[in-house]
């Protein structure tokens, strides 16, 4: 029979996603450029379904139903468009071709203009849960046309995770869509990881608990609001004993966090966008702050000094609320802020995204899958009008009111005794950003005013003014600019 669905790249994580679609009864044409990857696939796993092994593009191509539905799992950047420019040689207008990769956006964007020109359907598409969840069930974000995702949707919908029944798929919106989103999650990944390291910093050197206490810690959160993937993976790694040393593991591995760009691409994304993603941006920022080896061994060296005393944890119960309280309230500012840049993307793009569906489908399959992802499909589920924050649907609003005294004792009492909770910090002061009657951005504008004649405008008249500084200092209207 001729193929449902083709996979073109078979490291892990196509290989992983063509037994996926395979063992979920899709007929499957495998691909790959060096085409022993080809053969090892069927050896070891043909027995998962159906596959139609090729060793050329042709071949391959040759095997699939029309219209082709072809997926490219290769490296990012040059490789995949090499593949593309190889495949739109050999496909035909009404084909699909999608990209699983960790594209750029823009590259998509780019991309989707040029296959349509020869009619062919690009869906680049976003695929979170590393090997694991290609394997069993993937978050997935297809961007691309909505004709594309009437053939192409149920196909991935099948394979990808499932929450309550209902599948981690949806189609995002247009051209990049899908890949925009993804990098929204990877940045909302950062900060979430972010925010629990702070977490068990603050356990460890605030109250002094031992990494095993503090996985119990992790493991009761995990019951209650905080039920997430990666709040349970915390509680096992800290559970985990090095064979070695006998020593918790986290005690030897090097404490410099690496990255492979999407958090980056987030926040440079949200500068562009004019979106304060300031969780996102510290959580990027710490890892790179602790990718200084020289730097901070020179700290070290000179001993930059620090506070005189450290923190006096008397109640550690209440202390461990608190930290609980501060962790779930800065993460629902990191949710906000990365659903903000969604919305100024999508206006800027004009992307029709749904971002209750988004929510809805971050539940399975992907890093940040969390309980508390039902409450933001929820917020705007029942919304009607589409709430201008996250922030202002009445159970955040809520849950952050209940939380705000616990963290504001977290961050205050971190500053004081010098445990760096750069995301703790900079979640509660956007917080307070936003609710502020007045903000001293007034002051910013005078000054701006002062020395580049930037004007401004008043609260009590329309129009725009400039005060002549360095004349009389008297006011003038420069409506229409300052000549
Ligand atoms: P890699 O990113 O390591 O890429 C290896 C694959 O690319 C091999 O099939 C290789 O073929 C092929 N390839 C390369 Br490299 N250059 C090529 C070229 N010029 N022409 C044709 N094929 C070429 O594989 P991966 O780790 O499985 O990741 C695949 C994609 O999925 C990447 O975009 C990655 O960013 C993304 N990814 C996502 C997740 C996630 O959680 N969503 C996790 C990991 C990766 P060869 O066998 O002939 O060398």
């Amino acid at each position: 029979p001729k193929a449902d669905i083709g996979v073109t790249g078979l490291a892990v994580m196509g290989s992983n996603l063509a037994r996926n679609f395979a063992s979920k009864g899709f007929v499957t044409a495998v691909h790959n450029r060096t085409s022993a990857k080809v053969d090892d696939l069927i050896t070891e796993h043909g027995g998962d379904g159906t596959f139609v092994p090729s060793h050329s593009m042709a071949d391959f191509v040759a095997s699939l139903a029309t219209p082709r539905k072809v997926i490219i799992m290769v490296k990012a950047g040059g490789p995949t468009d090499a593949v593309i420019d190889e495949l739109a040689e050999l496909l035909e207008p009404g084909d699909i071709l999608i990209d699983g990769g960790n594209a750029r956006f823009q590259d998509t964007q780019r991309r989707e203009a040029a296959l349509r020109e020869r009619q062919i359907h690009f869906v680049g598409c976003g695929i979170s849960g590393g090997e694991e969840g290609a394997l069993n069930g993937p978050s997935i974000m297809p961007g691309g046309s909505a004709t594309a995702y009437e053939s192409l949707g149920p196909i991935l919908e099948k394979i990808s995770a499932h929450v309550d029944g209902e599948p981690c798929c949806t189609h995002i919106g247009a051209d990049g869509a899908g890949h925009f989103v993804k990098m929204v999650h990877n940045g909302i990944e950062y900060a979430d990881m972010q925010l629990i390291a702070e977490a068990y910093d603050l356990l460890r050197r605030g109250a002094g608990l031992e990494p095993t206490a503090i996985a119990d810690v992790f493991a009761d959160w995990n019951r209650g609001d905080l039920d997430s993937f990666l709040i349970q993976i915390t509680a096992e790694v800290l559970r985990q004993v090095d064979a070695d040393t006998g020593t918790p593991l986290v005690d030897v591995i090097v404490d410099a966090a690496g990255m492979k760009g999407t958090g980056t691409w987030t926040v440079q994304t949200a500068l562009d966008l004019g979106v304060p993603v300031s969780g996102i941006a510290e959580a990027v920022f710490a890892r790179g702050l602790s990718s200084l080896p020289e730097q901070r061994a020179a700290a070290q060296q000179i001993g930059l000094p620090g506070p005189s005393q450290s923190w006096q944890v008397r109640d550690v119960d209440a202390f461990v609320e608190d930290v609980r309280a501060a962790l779930y309230a800065s993460k629902i500012i990191a949710y906000a802020q990365g659903l903000d840049e969604i919305v100024a993307g999508a206006a800027q793009w004009n992307w029709d995204i749904d971002l209750g569906a988004v929510a809805r489908i971050w539940r399975g399959g992907c890093i940040i899958r969390a309980k508390f992802l039902n409450r933001i499909t929820e917020a705007y589920r029942d919304a009607g009008e589409r709430p201008a924050s996250l922030l202002f649907a009445p159970y955040f609003t809520e849950a952050i009111g209940h939380a705000q005294d616990s963290w504001r004792r977290v961050v205050a009492g971190a500053a004081q005794s010098g445990i760096p909770t750069p995301g703790f910090a900079a979640a509660l002061a956007y917080y307070d950003g936003l609710r502020a009657e007045r903000l001293p951005a007034a002051l910013i504008q005078g000054q701006r005013d002062y020395f580049g004649a930037h004007t401004y405008r008043r609260v009590d008249r329309d129009g725009v003014f400039h005060t002549l500084w360095s004349g009389d200092r008297s006011e003038i209207s420069a409506e229409g600019g300052l000549g």
